[in-house]
């Protein structure tokens, strides 16, 4: 059925002018949680909020010991698993579904009480993903926002949502780490071409419907800047759902890998995809908003 509106109209036959922001980025304030009224207002300016220590030392081999053991024991058919053109694996899906201990990192008092914090509101997980990019061989992700994806093709519809990156292995300028257009959150660039049935098939691995035209990309970045955000091994990246980014290729022996949870507000449900023929599967957005972390677990 056809909307009555959509403030976020993106997958155009011709291109449109960028739209303004129309919600909030920060919707709790210093109470509500562990950020500083500083560090708010950094994250509602600039679209992203670094975290060194997120996971202590102590976490660290157990966890990239997992993401080995989830590789080998995954099922080479299994639709979670996304695999590099040369592959290896690229990312894994509902890593929180399938490891207690990656669900343990979701509970932590330096992750979830963040999330809460910053959508103002109870969260449930929309996506959660182990991504590894591999040292010599691994490839980056194209300029992208989030948010449009999620609203296109998974009935996303509002911007209250935040991604946190945790990093796995320590983060160079030189193996292919996050960049960021900084403030570009401020702004919706509505992109050129329909989506094609089933695009989550390949644009996991290549994003090719839904990113800018190179036009639009080499304004925004006149306009706003390219950062690169690099740190140790534990450190969180917590970014807005509609910052513009990107990840080039990694030819360094150095790998990189992450665990990817995105929270978004119990009060942003999904609806029906606001451009795509249908939603995706479940392991790439949850339909099901149930606050996490606030219920006990069902007594079985
Ligand atoms: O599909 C997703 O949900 C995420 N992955 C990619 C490659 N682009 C959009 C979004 O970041
Ligand atoms: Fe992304």
């Amino acid at each position: 059925m056809p909307r009555v509106h959509d403030p976020y109209p993106t997958r155009l036959g011709h291109a449109i002018a960028p739209i303004p922001r129309a919600e909030p980025t920060v919707w709790g304030g210093p109470h509500d949680g562990p950020l500083s009224q500083a560090e708010l207002d950094g994250y509602e300016q600039a679209g992203y909020l670094i975290r060194p220590g997120t996971l202590g030392e102590d976490w660290l081999p157990p966890l990239r010991h997992e993401l080995e053991r989830m590789g080998a024991e995954l099922d080479r058919d299994d639709p979670r698993v996304i695999y590099e053109p040369g592959g290896s694996i690229r990312s894994v899906f509902e890593p929180h579904l399938i490891s207690d201990l990656v669900a343990e990192v979701v509970g932590l008092e330096t992750v979830i009480p963040v999330a809460r914090q910053l959508l103002g509101s109870d969260v449930y997980i929309h996506q959660a993903r182990i991504n590894l990019m591999p040292g010599f061989t691994g490839t980056g992700f194209y300029w992208h926002s989030d948010f449009e994806t999620w609203h296109a093709e998974d009935g996303m519809p509002a911007m209250r949502a935040v991604s946190c990156s945790i990093a796995l292995t320590d983060n160079y300028p030189y193996n292919g780490p996050l960049m960021v257009l900084p403030g570009s959150h401020r702004v919706f660039y509505p992109c050129v071409g329909a989506t094609p049935d089933n695009h989550h098939t390949s644009s996991l691995v290549r994003q090719e419907t839904g990113v800018p035209d190179h036009d639009t990309l080499t304004k925004a970045a006149g306009e706003y800047g390219i950062e690169q955000l690099t740190g140790p091994a534990g450190t969180a990246i917590w970014f807005d759902s509609n910052l513009l980014h990107g990840s080039g290729s990694n030819i360094t022996p150095l790998p990189r890998s992450n665990v990817f949870l995105v929270f978004n507000s119990i009060e942003n449900a999904l609806t029906e995809p606001f451009a795509a023929p249908r939603p995706r599967p479940e392991y790439l957005a949850a339909r099901t908003a149930e606050p996490f972390g606030v219920n006990p677990p069902p007594v079985s």
